[in-house]
């Protein structure tokens, strides 16, 4: 049995995790994927994620690619989980390429694969925030109206 690890926050988990994972499990048999924790994502990566830990885990949990999630809780974690997890193959997409190159010595493949473009959960954000902010530029100013019948 071949088994895959790859890494990452899977907030407002979009189709470009989708085919990151798609792709991982299509290198192996058995898909291990380790989600960064709240406090990992807070003081490592100061990310603020809209989904908890718990909820993030859930939700990757529920892909049909994946096999086991685990907490992501330390950058040096990676050299152990590997061993820990018999790991054959690793996988990131290609915006860590050449970052996660030292698992080799791990005597584990190391596999980065092309980003999915334009999509990420920074740009959700970034493109709902405008949206509202447009709507509420055009909704209509009330309080000047009496609705006191
Ligand atoms: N990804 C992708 N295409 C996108 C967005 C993300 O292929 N449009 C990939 C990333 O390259 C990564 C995985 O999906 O391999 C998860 O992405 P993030 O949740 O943004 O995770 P990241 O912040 O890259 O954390 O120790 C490694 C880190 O935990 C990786």
């Amino acid at each position: 049995m071949k088994r895959v690890i790859t890494y990452g926050t899977f907030d407002l988990l979009h189709y470009g995790h989708i085919n990151l994972l798609r792709r991982a499990k299509a290198l192996g048999d058995y898909l291990i994927v380790v989600v960064s924790s709240d406090e990992f994502n807070r003081d490592e990566k100061h990310k603020k994620c809209y989904f908890t830990y718990e909820q993030r885990k859930a939700l990757v949990e529920a892909i049909r690619y994946v096999d086991l999630v685990i907490p992501e809780q330390s950058w040096d974690q990676k050299r152990s989980d590997v061993h820990e997890y018999h790991v054959d193959t690793f996988v990131m997409g290609d915006d860590w390429k050449g970052k996660f190159d030292f698992l080799k010595e791990e005597g584990v493949e190391v596999v980065y694969l092309p980003r999915t473009p334009e999509i990420s959960s920074s740009r959700i954000k970034r493109d709902l925030y405008d949206a509202n902010a447009v709507e509420n530029e055009n909704r209509p100013d009330l309080s000047q109206i009496d609705t006191n019948p």
